[in-house]
This record gives C-alpha cells, sequence and structure tokens, in this order.
C-alpha cells in the first residue's frame, strides 16, 4: 500500500465541520441525552432543508483561513447521513433537504485541490436497527423507557447486520466520492470493550482496497493500526474516562494505552472546538483569533496537525463569527507563517 503521509505531515491545519438534523436542539447529543423517541426527532430532518449550505464557499473559506484540508461529519452519532446513501432512507437526500451535502463538498473539494476526510461514526449509532444495546455499552442507544420497536437487536450475531451495513457504507463513500484523503472514525468506548465485535481492522482494509491511499484515524485509537494519531484537544489515550479497578474498566483501559502506544509516533492531530461545542450553538460566541493562535501553537508544538471545529448553523451556513475570526487566523499564518 502506497500511502502518501507526506501531504498530511505538512498539512498543519484542518477545518473540522460538525453539522447535522440536530440542529435545532443545539446539540449533537441532544437525543441521547433527552431520550428523543425517533419519531420526533425526525421532524426535525423533515424542517431540515440545508438552504445555506455552499460547499464551494465552504472550500473558499477554509482557504482563507490558513486551513490545508476538511474533515466533514458524514454521519454522526444519531445516524443520519449527509449524503445519498443506497443503503438507508434516514439521510439527507431522502428527506426534506433532497441534496446530496457530502457529494457537494466532495465535488468543490477535487476542484480546488482541497483533501476530504469522511468523519463515520462507527462506534456508536443511535438509529440502526442492529447497534449493540445499552447493556453492553452505557451510550449505544438512548436509554428509552420503553425498547422501541424498531430496535431488533437480539444476539451478537446481530451485529453482523450492522457491520455489513458500515461495510456497504464505506465501499459506498469510496466509489461514489473519491479519492478522499481518508476516513476519521469515532467513537471508541464500545469499540474498545467489544474489538472482537467491531473487528476494526476489516473496515480499514476494505477501505484500502477501495483507495490504498486513503490515510485512516480513530480518535485515540482503536486497534494501533491507524495511519495517524488523534488526540481530542490534547494527545494522549483514552484510558483515564475508564477509572476504578473493576475487571472490564482495567481491561479496556490496557485496550486503549495499547493502541495508543502503537501510533504513538505516527503523525499527530489534534481536535478542538472553537466555542466548547462541537455542534452550532445560537448563542456561542467564536474564541478570539488570538486564542486559535495560541491553539494552533500548541498543537504545533507538539508537532501534530490542528484539526480546528466550527457547526454550522441549522440551515447549513457558516456563523458569522466564526467566519471572522477564522479568516483572522488566516491572515495571521499569511504574514507570520505557522507557528
Ligand atoms: C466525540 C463526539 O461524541 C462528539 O460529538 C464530537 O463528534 C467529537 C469530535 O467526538 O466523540
Amino acid at each position: 500500500r502506497q500511502a502518501n503521509f507526506k501531504w498530511f505531515d505538512q498539512a498543519r491545519m484542518g477545518l473540522f465541520i460538525h453539522w447535522g438534523v440536530w440542529g435545532p436542539y443545539e446539540a449533537e447529543w441532544q437525543m441521547f441525552y433527552s431520550r428523543i423517541p425517533l419519531e420526533e426527532y425526525k421532524k426535525t430532518a423533515a424542517r431540515f432543508t440545508g438552504k445555506d449550505f455552499d460547499a464551494e464557499e465552504i472550500v473558499k473559506f477554509a482557504r482563507a483561513s490558513g486551513m490545508n484540508y476538511i474533515t466533514f461529519v458524514a454521519k454522526h452519532h444519531d445516524g443520519f447521513c449527509l449524503w445519498d446513501s443506497a443503503y438507508t432512507d434516514w439521510d439527507s437526500m431522502d428527506y426534506q433537504a433532497k441534496r446530496d451535502f457530502l457529494g457537494e463538498l466532495a465535488q468543490a473539494c477535487h476542484a480546488e485541490d482541497m483533501p476530504l476526510f469522511i468523519y463515520y461514526s462507527i462506534g456508536i449509532d443511535w438509529t440502526h436497527p442492529y447497534f449493540m444495546p445499552s447493556n453492553l455499552y452505557g451510550c449505544a442507544r438512548p436509554h428509552y423507557k420503553a425498547k422501541p420497536d424498531y430496535f431488533r437487536y437480539a444476539k451478537e450475531e446481530d451485529f453482523e447486520i450492522y457491520r455489513q451495513f458500515c461495510k456497504n457504507q464505506l465501499s459506498e463513500l469510496c466509489e461514489k466520492y473519491g479519492p478522499v484523503a481518508g476516513f476519521w472514525f469515532d467513537t471508541l468506548g464500545g469499540v474498545l470493550a467489544n474489538p472482537e465485535m467491531f473487528k476494526m481492522q476489516e473496515f480499514y482494509d476494505l477501505i484500502h482496497e477501495h483507495q490504498p491511499h486513503a490515510l485512516i484515524g480513530f480518535k485515540t485509537g482503536a486497534t494501533g493500526t491507524e495511519d495517524f494519531l488523534i488526540g481530542e484537544r490534547h494527545l494522549g489515550s483514552i484510558a483515564g474516562a475508564y477509572p476504578g479497578n473493576s475487571p472490564e474498566n482495567r481491561r479496556i483501559r490496557k485496550l486503549a494505552d495499547e493502541a495508543w502506544s502503537k501510533n504513538y509516533g505516527k503523525k499527530a492531530e489534534i481536535c478542538v472546538t472553537s466555542t466548547g461545542s462541537w455542534a452550532w450553538r445560537k448563542n456561542a460566541k467564536c474564541w478570539s483569533p488570538a486564542k486559535l493562535w495560541r491553539m494552533l501553537e500548541s498543537a504545533s508544538d507538539n508537532n501534530a496537525n490542528l484539526l480546528l471545529n466550527t457547526g454550522l448553523d441549522i440551515d447549513g451556513g457558516i456563523p458569522d463569527d466564526a467566519r471572522k475570526n477564522f479568516q483572522a487566523l488566516g491572515d495571521r499564518i499569511r504574514k507570520e507563517g505557522y507557528p
């Protein structure tokens, strides 16, 4: 496999974009926290138009801000897909928007030679009928009082159906939107707790069959065979999220540390928010250009790329203050170079 790491080594900074049908709740985890029934949640999808989503503008914005790649949340934990997927109707083409947002962005990126990573939430899916239930992993499902009838998972083998769905979607993403810079996987807890159920390596191999150059990252490391190391806010394994002496937590801590140390020494990326929230919020304020600069400095001190996030607003527009402050960061980079 001929992975091209060089560009990524030197990329310095990328634009992370969180956006989805969760917009009116102003938080991408709200379906989980408020145990919002899917039927009700779907009403937000029915109002989701993306009327201000402009892929070309996003790519220009990224460039102007000194970003050298884009990582786009194509499917977050609610399972809603921002592309036209043949494997589900829970996507932006089959709902109100009737648009393939990832497709539009991929096209704009290709036209401008802007590398594109696809964020895919593989370790959490709250709506897939065969995703594992919560007794196996705390945030696998919102804790509904009664189990909704569309949740079909009954036995461990059923998880294969979810895995096959992911494989289909990942092949689809490789075939329809490539060449992509790579894939960015999230979230780890269930994957680490059940490595023999997820079999992540099979997904990686599948991607590389389609796109040998695609770089693969999994936040804080799942198998240790990822191409680069990702930290959230700082570099380190997530072992600390599993405290105490229970055998289960000790086992997960060990796996977390193992994956982390196997990836240690590879090119690193640190992902951060620019407001304290991944999702757009009406009252959130983008941090000052000086603070964004310090985050870039600190990533650079760690020899890591900075993946700086902005949420898009409900309609897919770039928030004004992100536009202003990211652009100011870009101006400073043009003047002084990267820190
Ligand atoms: C976390 C997610 O749960 C957040 O919503 C966000 O996507 C962040 C980058 O990763 O694991």
